[in-house]
């Protein structure tokens, strides 16, 4: 989709630190991380949110992310998954993407 970051990103338009690739989704490290490993999970396949997004869609996302976590180093301690949705979810960015936190404890309920 024109003009959209992580579309961008995908295409390779704009740099990243990627992690993974595959058929469906793409990976890369969070320009602002908010935990030692913070990892963006993104379906190459355009979609504004998780309420526009298949169940195919979301279930290739958490399989990169399973699989990452188990490379990162998260899997025996434990992480955290997170799609913000909207504004009151915290969205900022208009491309459907699964958050992928940890190395460190975390807070619940989050801010
Ligand atoms: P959210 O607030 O849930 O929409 O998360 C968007 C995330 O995207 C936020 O944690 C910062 C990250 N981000 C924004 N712009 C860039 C960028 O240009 N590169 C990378 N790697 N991450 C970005």
């Amino acid at each position: 989709m024109e003009n959209c970051l992580f579309c961008r990103i995908i295409a390779g338009e704009i740099p990243s630190s990627k992690v993974y690739e595959d058929e469906h989704v793409f990976a890369f490290r969070d320009i602002d991380p908010q935990a030692p490993t913070h990892i963006l999970i993104v379906p190459k396949a355009h979609c504004d949110s998780v309420m526009d997004a298949s169940a195919e869609t979301v279930g290739h996302m958490a399989d990169a992310a399973k699989l990452l976590a188990v490379r990162e180093g998260l899997n025996e301690k434990g992480f955290r998954l997170v799609i913000n949705t909207g504004d009151e979810g915290g969205q900022s960015v208009k491309h459907l993407h699964l958050h992928l936190l940890g190395g460190r404890s975390m807070q619940w309920p989050p801010g």
